[in-house]
């Protein structure tokens, strides 16, 4: 199936944008550039009915944009175009629509809590996903109540999960947003980065006797996990002295059998999952090990249900009423009509703040690519850059440019109603904050205006407004909200990934540097100096050997 960008007659440059609707939705855009959307606000007070959404208990307000009906209309119209409503369909059903590496894309099977069959190569894959959530709720439940003892027979206090990318990313960003749920006696930590400071200052903070590592790696190969994971293991062996206590000590999650029995893991405390279940798409799988030793199996399948809630939606809405897709509609009419190249997430919620970082991966790992599924070079813009942070930091630092500068850069602001603490007070200014900001990056202020409120006709105090913003409203950060959240956000970027005809599925483009330091890693400390690089590549290699040997004596 062709991307509605793609379609192209065979003489014609790969990628030529020749689907009549996108010559409309151009020629529209023109019409839209000029139209401030106070303007747009001024003219139908109707406006936010017309544009908001709820799903359960997610409210979706995208009246703060830069549209109008007929430009909602030509959207959806995109979309069908790009036969989105087929691609929903093949991924739901397991098709293996991640062509480059032949794999189905199930990650909506993981959280299938209505249970119905799903079928990969002939093979209903419910009885297996069932039956990984059943063990991780058996072993977490162990681990809480304080059954499951570490090697002297105390209790296990801390959870160390080591791992990156996908397998760290999503269990630390739920972690971090459910910590309100978590176990009182449980603390649970997060080494990614194979910089030694990071694991080393981890576990200097750590008792081996309480501590219990997952090693998530989908692979069981992947450099950094396993560099940290031998560590922690020989941190362990030093004071336990036996080998026999690292299965009291580590358990796995991974596809990798052998290796992981290979490492001294217990083969029954091995949480595994499938090759259909992409790294960055994970949490909800065995990955999410971490999160139910954290909060308890209980609020685990509340997350996921709430996943689910947002998949039926998803899969069921109509398309001009269907949150991801609007969303994901919304980012291609900036991406490719208005030149926007970011993307800001904004949570108004400080556990959320590591949300923009598990974005950034999900969205741009995604869709970061410039060949479409056919193997064609685009000749469009793909994957935005996303980025963020907590929103009212930001404001204190750099909200400034979104206000301010040249760019256009599209925000979605995120808020819960109701807060985790007592502090009201606090709350009420945080979404005053919000309220303001949206509201103020929409309006902006005219130089009349200016005048009239600071007594100074100052351009440098005028504010050009017409900057657009979605915002998204839990009722509480709960773990079913929670769910519906990441799964919006997943879906929003499946929906672009089939608009610009990507395999959002696969991740070449780590590959090449993966390679590349496999080959570079031993020339650190060759005896003599070494080559074949280009010559910045080769003169920084030689001066780390000089300079590092001198103070190794490697
Ligand atoms: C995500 C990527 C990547 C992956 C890590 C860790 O979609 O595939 O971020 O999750 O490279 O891989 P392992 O789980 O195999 O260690």
């Amino acid at each position: 199936m062709a991307s509605v960008f793609a379609m192209r007659k065979q003489d014609e440059a790969p990628g030529a944008l020749h689907r009549p609707i996108f010559q409309q939705l151009k020629a529209h855009q023109e019409v839209m550039a000029a139209i401030h959307m106070r303007d747009l606000f001024a003219a139908d007070p109707a406006r936010f009915e017309r544009f908001s959404l709820q799903a359960g208990e997610l409210l979706l307000d995208y009246s703060k944009n830069r549209i109008s009906d007929e430009t909602m209309a030509m959207l959806v119209r995109l979309a069908e175009e790009a036969d989105v409503a087929g691609w929903r369909e093949r991924m739901f059903h397991g098709d293996k629509i991640n062509n480059t590496e032949n794999r189905a894309v199930l990650h909506v099977a993981l959280r299938n809590r209505g249970n119905h069959p799903v079928f990969v190569d002939g093979e209903d894959v419910m009885p297996k996903v069932n039956g990984v959530i059943e063990r991780m709720g058996v072993f977490a439940e162990k681990v809480r109540s304080g059954e499951w003892r570490g090697y002297t027979g105390e209790r296990i206090t801390d959870v160390v999960n080591i791992g990156i990318g996908g397998s760290d990313l999503g269990p630390q960003m739920v972690y971090q947003a459910l910590k309100p749920y978590r176990h009182p006696r449980l603390r649970v930590h997060f080494i990614s980065n194979v910089d030694g400071a990071h694991v080393k200052e981890t576990l200097e903070a750590l008792n081996p006797e309480t501590t219990l590592f997952i090693v998530s790696s989908k692979t069981f190969t992947t450099q950094e996990t396993m560099t940290n994971a031998h560590y922690a293991r020989d941190w362990l062996l030093t004071q336990s002295q036996a080998e026999k206590h690292v299965a009291k000590h580590f358990v796995a999650v991974s596809t990798n059998r052998g290796a992981v029995t290979a490492f001294g893991i217990d083969p029954a405390n091995r949480f595994e999952f499938w090759d259909w279940v992409g790294g960055r798409y994970s949490l909800w799988s065995a990955i999410g090990l971490s999160i139910v030793l954290a909060v308890g199996a209980e609020r685990f399948i509340e997350l996921l249900e709430g996943a689910h809630q947002m998949d039926e939606h998803f899969r069921h809405a109509p398309l001009a009423r269907n949150m991801p897709v609007i969303l994901a509609l919304l980012g291609v009419w900036y991406n490719n009509f208005f030149g926007a190249e970011s993307h800001a997430i904004l949570p108004y919620d400080h556990y959320l703040r590591s949300l923009p970082a598990y974005l950034e991966q999900a969205d741009m790992e995604s869709n970061g690519k410039s060949v479409d599924r056919d193997g064609n070079v685009v000749d469009y813009p793909t994957g935005q850059i996303i980025w963020g942070a907590t929103g009212i930091n930001g404001q204190h630092a750099f909200y400034q440019l979104l206000h301010q500068g040249t760019r256009l850069i599209p925000a979605d602001f995120i808020v819960s109603v109701e807060p985790h603490t007592e502090l009201q007070e606090h709350h009420d200014i945080l979404i005053a904050n919000f309220l303001a900001q949206t509201e103020a990056l929409m309006r902006g202020r005219t130089l009349e205006e200016t005048q009239a409120q600071t007594g100074q006709a100052a351009p440098y105090k005028v504010f050009d407004g017409n900057h657009p913003s979605n915002a998204i409203l839990l009722q509480k950060l709960t773990p079913h909200a929670l769910g519906m959240l990441i799964a919006l956000y997943e879906h929003k970027i499946f929906v672009q990934g089939v608009i610009w005809n990507l395999d959002s599925y696969d991740q070449w483009g780590v590959e090449l540097g993966k390679q590349l330091a496999s080959r570079i890693l031993p020339e650190l400390h060759a005896g003599v100096p070494v080559g074949g690089h280009d010559a910045s590549t080769t003169a920084l290699i030689n001066y780390y050997r000089r300079m590092s040997h001198r103070h190794t004596g490697i």
